[in-house]
């Protein structure tokens, strides 16, 4: 009966029902969890949507809202018993409307981050939410993840960057609040209560994103720096130099470059001596004549004379910018490569960077001896990716085994430093396990009657984010 409602309404393309078919929508991108789907269900547009959602409802039947599946916490793979429809977006992809004057993208939630940024820059403006998997995260998943990435340093997270949201509600009711004012004070800012959900109050169909103005003078470099604590200098100079130029910050560890020098091709470092920890500055202003090239030569020179830096270089085109980034980029595929890894997606004030690297590195390193540890990321907003390699030799799986263990004791430093325990990836069924720890009390009971307002049965995206 419910399949057979549901094939009526969307037709041989919009649902997927052979295994052989639904393997790539079952499993999360880090192969942790392979999940069973009773079905992929492919709605051609939001109408559709909501009257499969409908459907569902009407037989208690659960869903998984997809969008790219590139979720770093399984927040998006479907349980193992056969119960639960993989909901993809993938064919609301359409942009709906862009105003370079009012700076905001109307879009809906299966087009690819990419796909935003390309039609903001088509229309002389640009869509700053930058990360790695930009190529096939969409826009529905970053929403709901409230992903923050390399330019939350200067424009913050998703969550600052909508405006408008459309959802399909639990019971496939549509909410349209697609407006995109600046101003609009009328009672609960519902769309936030979406926006980091997870698809466990609803399913996000639509956005309103805010652009900003596109960059007219852009400069890149890479620099070697003997620690963290160097690091951390070199960004409070620029940051008190012009914060407002900052578009990204990011920090390296030796380990984690070797990795991706040994294990992604045509990756070269910029300088001849490879260094214990490395800084990417990114500075990019829409101003003519702002003069960013010689802030940079003059802040590194002056970084250089301090001993924060000890070698820079400063790219000469977009070839050379490309290049650079691709040594941060690469860093998940490296370590990926390089084996079994334990993520550790965590913030602390950035002030504390420093001491909780040394810290988490110690801690992590008593836990296990021979572990490898490669901390990266995202300096300048305070989440660094404390990720943990297999020890040389170790067999992948018995590492893996030890993930919980790790975690905690990694998180165990971010809560002396009044940290996070999830920066941008979320919850997903992942970190579910710790939401009463990090949580519980007025918090996660809070979350737990608001879920129970929006989805009484329980049916959206089961087992992620509440325990
Ligand atoms: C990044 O910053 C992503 O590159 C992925 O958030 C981090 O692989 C990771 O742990
Ligand atoms: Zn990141």
């Amino acid at each position: 009966m419910l399949l057979e409602a549901l094939t009526s309404l969307l037709g041989p393309r919009g649902l997927i029902t052979e295994p052989a078919d639904t393997a790539a929508y079952s499993e999360d991108w880090r192969k942790l969890y392979r999940g069973q789907p009773r079905a992929v269900l492919r709605p051609a547009d939001v109408g559709e949507l909501a009257a499969a959602v409908k459907i569902c409802a009407a037989h208690g039947a659960r869903i998984v809202p997809q969008g790219g599946n590139t979720s770093m916490v399984g927040g998006a793979t479907p349980s193992a018993d056969g119960t639960e429809f993989i909901l993809s977006l993938a064919r609301l992809n359409r942009i709906r409307a862009i105003d370079a004057v009012d700076q905001t993208l109307t879009i809906e939630a299966g087009a690819t981050l990419k796909a935003a940024q390309t039609a903001a820059e088509a229309a002389g403006c640009m869509f700053p939410l930058s990360i790695g998997s930009e190529g096939t995260a969409q826009i529905g998943g970053i929403l709901s993840t409230n992903a923050g990435g390399n330019n939350t340093v200067r424009y913050g997270n998703a969550r600052d960057l909508v405006l408008g949201l459309e959802v399909v509600l639990p019971d496939g009711e549509i909410w349209n609040g697609l407006r995109r004012l600046r101003k609009d004070n009328t009672g609960y800012c519902l769309r936030q209560l979406f926006v980091g959900a997870e698809g466990t109050l609803g399913v996000i169909t639509a956005a309103v994103l805010k652009l900003v103005p596109r960059p007219t003078e852009r400069e890149v470099a890479l620099c070697a720096v003997p620690s963290p604590e160097a690091a951390l200098a070199l960004f409070t100079r620029f940051h008190r130099n012009d914060p407002a130029a900052i578009q990204a910050f990011e920090y390296m560890s030796g380990l984690g470059m070797d990795f991706v020098l040994k294990n992604i091709p045509g990756t070269t470092l910029p300088f001849a001596t490879p260094a214990a920890h490395y800084a990417l500055v990114d500075l990019a202003t829409p101003r003519p004549q702002a003069g960013l090239r010689a802030a940079m030569e003059q802040l590194l020179e002056a970084a250089l004379e301090a001993g924060d830096i000890g070698d820079a270089a400063i790219a000469e085109s977009e070839a050379q910018r490309a290049a650079i980034w691709r040594l941060r980029e690469e860093h998940t595929e490296a370590q990926k490569r390089e084996g079994a890894s334990v993520k550790n997606d965590v913030s602390v004030p950035v002030s504390k960077v420093p001491a909780f690297i040394a810290e988490a590195t110690a801690a992590c390193q008593a836990l296990m001896p021979g572990i490898r540890v490669v901390p990266f990321g995202h300096m300048g907003d305070g989440n660094i990716h404390f990720n943990l390699a297999q020890p040389v030799g170790m067999d992948g799986a018995a590492f893996l085994a030890r993930d919980h263990a790790i975690m905690d004791t990694v998180c165990a430093v971010v809560r002396r430093y009044d940290g996070s325990f999830s920066a941008e990836h979320g919850i997903g069924r992942l970190k579910a396990y710790m939401m009463p720890d990090w949580r519980g009390g007025a918090e996660l009971a809070v979350m737990q009657r608001i879920k129970a307002a929006l989805d009484p049965a329980g049916t959206m995206n089961p087992g992620k984010v509440l325990p």
